[in-house]
């Protein structure tokens, strides 16, 4: 029997590639139908996201913003297709070295998988299943192969398309009615009216400006910052929140239990530590949930502990300074956002929202654990990675429009400004190198928000730059010294330019 193979190298390492996608296609699929992060490619991206130096995390946000996930997701996707390559030209020569790499992955693809929070064995077999599709793939083109016909080749192609069309598609209509399928349990879930409505901020809460920020946030539009390469989906039945660390009572929660305490709405706006000057890593909404303090309260929380821990299902952490969550302010484990029930991004079933503090140190999605205990005894997950701890939100502004041109004439100059908790007392805007003057404000109810702002500017032709500061309800006037995001928040002013026709 003649042992050559008759197709040649570039055939074997497209057929491994083939293979290999035909494989993680398959692997996606038993994700979609069981948990959706145990998928070969997530589990691999989540692995690199948790074991990344802080410097190249830093990097890598810097450079991509918020495309960092996806194009890691694809830098894997075709450093694995290499690596089906390299499988096929090894299977070339020995099929037993091919097989060996994909064990390889498999073992790889298992080991990310079983060590993610959350995860337990069984997250091994989409791994373990996709390297065995591949292999499979391989002895299928070997058998061809050696036909070395040009239909055996195609009919290898069209097999191998088949398989990762098929996968895809019936990964699809898992996540929307498969056993991990949630969305059908958040759409038919219908909130409870609060117990205490939000109090409304009165008939001007929103200028009505083209290119304004709206003051309440529509959830689609809301900013979506987390370290999820899969979002974690929660069956709300078997979802429990545990209270415990130095209390008297360790508690445990159902999402019923939850929903049946009093429920309080409060508008409360959210903002990222890492949102530069000018940015759109903030927004506000309307929150429905349950006071965060009355809860931990019954548990009997001992006062030496001066941190609360809040983990996520995938593990994730934040710290926030006790005081500040029992000092009478409406911090909230929300259950709905907007009127909705929490939308999945945003950490259904249940988060928490802290007014006054950044979302990395407060505002925990996919909520399951809330710990008390001390800043001395633990660092939350980006506190270990160079960010500091727990400080308030600095003030900001930010103009939204015009943004680069405008015809003379009036013109409206409007934006946002921000300090939850101590609230927004003034916004001035300066053209050019002239004084500043005092803008108009929109209606709030609280200092928890964000507040609108507007100018009429007589504007002339030519090239002109607006600049906004707030001054904050304690009268402190924003900084205008320029800071990075890192460690605790950008400063400095916001600045345009405006070309006037
Ligand atoms: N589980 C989990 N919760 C998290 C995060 C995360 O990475 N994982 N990121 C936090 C950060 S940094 C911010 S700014 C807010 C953003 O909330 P949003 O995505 O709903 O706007 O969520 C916080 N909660
Ligand atoms: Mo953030």
């Amino acid at each position: 029997m003649n042992t050559a193979h008759p197709a040649s190298p570039r055939a074997w390492a497209a057929a491994g590639t083939v293979a290999a996608l035909a494989g993680l296609a398959l692997g996606h699929l038993a994700a979609a139908a069981t948990e959706p992060r145990s998928a070969p490619l997530s589990a691999l991206s989540d692995l690199v996201v948790a074991r990344s130096p802080a410097g190249f995390t830093r990097w890598a946000i810097d450079t991509f913003g918020t495309a960092d996930k996806p194009l890691l997701v694809a830098g894997l996707a075709i450093g694995l297709a290499a690596v089906g390559a390299l499988a096929g030209l090894a299977w070339r020569r020995h099929p037993g070295r091919g097989v060996g790499v994909f064990a390889a992955c498999a073992a790889i693809g298992t080991a990310a998988a079983v060590t993610r929070p959350g995860l337990g064995a069984a997250a091994a077999v989409p791994s373990i299943l996709a390297a065995a599709l591949a292999a499979l793939g391989l002895v299928w083109w070997d058998r061809r192969g050696r036909a070395a016909t040009v239909t055996g080749r195609r009919g290898f192609l069209w097999g191998a398309a088949a398989v990762a069309a098929a996968a895809v598609g019936a990964s699809w209509w898992a996540a929307r009615v498969g056993p991990a399928a949630i969305e059908a349990d958040r759409e038919s879930l219908d909130l409870p009216a609060p117990d205490v409505p939000a109090v409304e901020p009165g008939p001007v809460a929103d200028f009505d400006v083209q290119g304004l920020a709206p003051y309440r946030t529509p959830n689609r539009d809301f900013y979506r910052i987390d370290t999820a390469i899969t979002v974690p989906r929660i069956d709300v039945d078997a979802w429990r929140l545990r209270v415990h660390g130095m209390v008297d009572r360790e508690l445990t929660f159902t999402f019923d239990d939850l929903l049946g305490r009093e429920l309080i709405e409060r508008d409360i706006t959210l903002c990222c530590v890492s949102n530069r000057v000018g940015g759109d890593l903030v927004g506000n909404a309307r929150w429905l949930g349950v006071s965060l303090a009355d809860l931990l309260a019954e548990a009997g929380p001992d006062p030496a502990a001066d941190q609360l821990v809040s983990r996520s299902d995938d593990g994730w952490t934040a710290g926030s300074p006790a005081d500040l969550v029992f000092d009478g302010r409406d911090a909230m484990i929300a259950l709905g956002m907007n009127g909705r029930p929490l939308p999945v991004d945003h950490g259904w079933p249940a988060r928490l929202v802290v007014p006054g503090l950044y979302g990395y140190v407060s505002a925990t999605k996919w909520l399951t654990e809330l710990e008390l205990t001390t800043f001395d005894a633990y660092d939350a997950y980006w506190i270990t990675r160079g960010w500091s701890t727990p400080r308030p939100v600095k003030t900001a502004s930010r103009i939204d429009t015009p943004r680069s041109r405008s015809t003379a004439g009036t013109v409206v100059v409007a934006g946002v400004a921000w300090a939850q908790h101590r609230g927004i007392a003034a916004v001035e805007l300066q053209i050019d190198n002239r004084e500043w003057q005092l803008c108009a404000l929109s209606d709030v109810a609280t200092t928890d928000t964000w507040r609108q702002w507007r100018f009429e500017w007589d504007a002339a032709p030519g090239e002109h730059r607006l600049t906004v500061r707030a001054t904050d309800g304690d009268g402190n006037v924003q900084t205008s010294e320029v800071q990075g995001v890192a460690p605790d928040g950008a400063t400095g002013l916001h600045s345009v330019t405006v070309a006037v026709e």
